[in-house]
């Protein structure tokens, strides 16, 4: 009787947490900057675990002026953000946002964040989620983990 309870219980549980699965979000992270930046791009990979297209509509941070979606685009031979009013993620697909292409901005911190330290970041979708992810700040130097010569 009691292991019953307890299976219904953890069932109930596995129900809910798929039920919220709609939208993964790996490894969020922002990219390091000098502490007189006046930006900062933060890069997450979303995965959209539904047979419907989602649009990321807004992220928002505290201690931040602004935060807004933006995409790198290649305008010419020139590499430019360009605001963007949301980021799509089809069904069964991954946005993956990264250095030069898909990023969130934060804009005017009233502190650029140390090393180390997060960011909490809430993501809002249009099919109603509302996700909030916690982003490591991290040096963006690529080669740093190839490097084993030093
Ligand atoms: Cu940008």
């Amino acid at each position: 009787m009691m292991n019953k309870k307890i299976l219904s219980a953890l069932f109930s549980l596995l129900f809910i947490a798929q039920a919220n699965a709609d939208i993964i979000v790996y490894d969020p992270w922002i990219r390091s900057a000098p502490v007189n930046a006046s930006v900062l791009g933060v890069f997450m990979q979303i995965d959209n675990q539904t047979d419907k297209d989602i649009k990321l509509l807004s992220a928002y941070a505290q201690g931040y002026r602004r935060v807004e979606i933006h995409r790198t685009v290649n305008d010419n031979g020139l590499m430019k953000m360009v605001r963007q009013l949301f980021a799509p993620i089809p069904a069964r697909e991954r946005l993956i946002l990264k250095p030069g292409s898909w990023h969130i901005m934060l804009i005017k911190p009233e502190k650029v964040p140390d090393i180390g330290s997060t960011v909490a970041i809430k993501l809002e979708f249009d099919n109603g989620t509302v996700q909030t992810v916690n982003a490591q700040v991290k040096s963006g130097k690529k080669m740093h983990m190839n490097n084993h010569e030093h």
